[in-house]
């Protein structure tokens, strides 16, 4: 077992379908301790680091612009194996693979779409908390 810290962001289609409270309650549920906390509008260059892994790939556009397309909500959640715990509580990548208890198995409608980013190693985790929050 490991405390760890990991960021989530709630992207732009589950803010405009109101579902912050009830997403921000799923990861509260399992134990998870919300230690930072914002609203936030991404900047391409934020992007860039953010999904620098993605660069290239034909997908990208479509998630460049999905993820500026309006607020999101970026979090440092905290806790027990959290980063891991994130990860099970989004669900699977694919949206139509994800368990229909996760996030995405409930809520996302597309592969781009799918409602949150949740950190995927320890070294992402540090990587992507100081990209969204310094
Ligand atoms: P993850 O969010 O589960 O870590 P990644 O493979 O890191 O998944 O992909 C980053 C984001 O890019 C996904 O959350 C999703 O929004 C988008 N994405 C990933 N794969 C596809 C795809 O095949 N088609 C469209 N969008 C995708
Ligand atoms: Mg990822």
């Amino acid at each position: 077992m490991a405390y760890e810290k990991t960021l989530v962001l709630i992207k732009p289609d589950a803010v405009k379908r109101k579902l912050i409270g009830t997403l921000l309650k799923m990861y509260e549920e399992k134990g998870l301790e919300v230690e930072q906390i914002k609203s936030v509008f991404a900047t391409e260059e934020q992007l860039a680091r953010h999904y620098q892994a993605h660069i290239g790939k034909d997908f990208y556009p479509r998630l460049m612009a999905f993820m500026k397309s309006g607020m999101m909500i970026a979090i440092v959640l905290s806790g027990e194996q959290a980063i891991e715990i994130v990860r099970g509580v989004n669900g699977a990548t694919d949206y139509l693979k994800a368990d229909m208890g996760s996030i995405r198995g409930r809520f996302a409608n597309g592969y781009t779409e799918n409602c949150v980013h949740g950190s995927d190693s320890l070294e992402s985790a540090q990587t992507e908390i100081e990209i969204w929050f310094n």
